[in-house]
């Protein structure tokens, strides 16, 4: 794929020398990641001709991939994937400390009850994430540990634990991006309501957002609604392979689904009625990407039209406040049950959109059909990440910010979550090699780059994740971290990648 050259041409390639190495690891901070043991990390560091050049210290930038000045480098994770206490300072149960209790559930029978126990080591998690350079931590607040029973009286335990994390990361210039809604639902309204089911839970989900926001909008920014409302939707009371592990009836996972979208509209509203003025709100969503399997004008006409149409239940109704005719049509008899007023609430302007991006829905071509647009079947052997879901497809971080931009414009976007799962294996000398993951980020890093070249307004990046985490129904064995964990010392150690994360975040630009 061609890519646009924005700042000029490609520089001759400069390399680091064997004597220099340790001059480098030193002025971009790698040896605080543990890579000073790594003699061949720069082992390919002789000119071509084999002599040395002048000694640079620091990174130096051999091609013109760069992002905008001020764009923001960051990592992500959830409250129930890392936090653990789970039984510490009140917290009420969530639907997934009883997903993962139930035998069968869960890959290895593995729960969150200790995770990467961040509740107590997220001191020692914000010097991991300073030592990145990243400039943003995007993490998710436990509903349950605010409000145990889902409604009612606050737990002011729970919410000192967010102040002190918060407080820490603002001393170390880091930026608190918080999610409100990371899947774990109280148990307690799953209970009462039947969770998303009912439109209970997302009035009870904007009464916690405004008091969320009342409580951190002096020192949070930027807040997320909900994270994935396809994903927690469908696998959860879709496909029944997350909690609550319901297998609904078409209409009524219709009527879910549209309980989730409302409660994100009810949740801006909130936000902005109790967050202090210039507080920002946005969803964060995994959409749905068609990608054009050639880059002709009727192939990306047919991948926007298959975009908005894969996304009617979510982002597109979000962003426009309707819900497709096709949607409509499709879903018949079992439509939601809706109000012209809810889709106006669903549809409340946001500041930003975060989008979750790791894998393309589809490749697609131009068609005269109805639909406008004729989806290619994956083949056999397109290349996977670990994860069985996860179709590798770089360009589908270019084509995800560049629909979402032509569609519904205007917005500030997020890549608030993007990654890979590998197989990370720790060495005896405590390093990880994990060489796919870095293919990984060039290849979709560079796409994104391509999109911000071309002006689509991209502000930042979260790579998903911090650390391997409770990877929910693949539980702790299917690994996404910079950092690799020791689960049972509880011992986080920088992968390869981290050094890569970090000199990318250094120098602004795809390396
Ligand atoms: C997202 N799928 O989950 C979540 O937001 C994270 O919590 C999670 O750890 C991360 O991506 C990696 O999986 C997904 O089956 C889980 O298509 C499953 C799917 C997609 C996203």
């Amino acid at each position: 794929m061609k890519q646009p050259k924005p700042g000029g041409t490609v520089k001759n390639k400069e390399k680091f020398n064997q004597s220099n190495r340790r001059d480098f690891l030193k002025t971009s901070g790698l040896t605080a990641l543990g890579w000073s043991a790594a003699p061949f990390l720069f082992s390919s560091c002789k000119t071509k001709t084999g002599t040395d050049e002048k000694q640079q210290p620091g990174l130096i930038q051999i091609n013109n991939l760069a992002f905008p000045a001020g764009f923001l480098w960051g990592t992500a994770t959830a409250s129930y994937q890392v936090e653990g206490a789970a039984n510490e300072d009140g917290r009420g149960k969530s639907i997934w400390d009883t997903f993962s209790h139930t035998p069968g559930k869960i890959v290895n029978n593995d729960n969150g009850d200790i995770a990467c126990d961040f509740y107590h080591k997220y001191k020692e998690d914000t010097q991991l994430i300073k030592s990145l350079n990243a400039k943003a931590y995007r993490f998710s607040i436990s509903w349950s540990r605010i409000f145990p029973d889902g409604t009612g009286t606050p737990n002011q335990k729970g919410l000192d634990f967010y102040n002190r994390m918060v407080d820490e990361l603002l001393e170390n210039g880091i930026e608190p991006f918080a999610t409100l809604f990371h899947w774990d639902l109280p148990q307690a309204l799953q209970d009462k309501y039947k969770g998303w089911q009912s439109k209970e839970t997302a009035n009870a989900f904007a009464a916690y957002a405004g008091y969320m926001a009342e409580k951190l909008s002096d020192r949070v920014k930027h807040f997320f609604t909900l994270n994935e409302l396809w994903t927690f939707i469908q696998l959860g009371y879709g496909d029944g392979i997350f909690a609550p592990g319901l297998k609904l009836p078409p209409a009524e996972l219709y009527q879910a689904r549209h309980h989730a979208v409302l409660a994100h509209g009810l949740g801006v509203q909130a936000i902005r009625a109790q967050g202090k003025a210039g507080t920002k709100v946005g969803v964060a969503e995994n959409l749905k990407v068609a990608v054009p399997f050639i880059e002709t004008p009727e192939n990306i006409k047919a991948a926007e039209i298959a975009t908005r149409e894969i996304n009617a239940g979510y982002l597109t109704v979000i962003m426009e406040g309707k819900y497709t005719d096709a949607f409509l049509k499709k879903a018949g008899a079992d439509a939601p049950k809706f109000t012209t007023e809810e889709l106006a609430i669903i549809n409340s302007p946001m500041d930003f959109c975060g989008i979750n991006i790791y894998n393309p829905e589809c490749y697609v071509q131009a068609s005269s059909n109805e639909d406008g647009y004729e989806r290619i079947p994956f083949a056999k052997s397109h290349p996977t990440s670990t994860s069985r879901w996860h179709f590798l497809a770089p360009e589908t971080l270019y084509w995800g910010v560049r629909h979402f931009q032509k569609l519904w414009k205007g917005k500030e976007i997020y890549i608030t979550e993007n990654g890979c799962s590998g197989t990370d294996e720790l060495t005896q000398d405590n390093h990880v090699y994990d060489t796919d993951r870095i293919m990984f980020l060039r290849g979709y890093l560079s796409q994104l780059q391509r999109a911000t070249a071309e002006g689509i307004p991209v502000k930042g990046y979260f790579y998903w994740s911090l650390l391997d985490n409770f990877e929910w129904a693949s539980g702790y064995g299917t690994r996404f971290g910079l950092y690799y964990m020791d689960y049972k010392s509880l011992k986080r150690y920088p992968k390869l990648s981290a050094a890569y994360f970090k000199a990318m975040a250094q120098s602004n630009s795809v390396l």
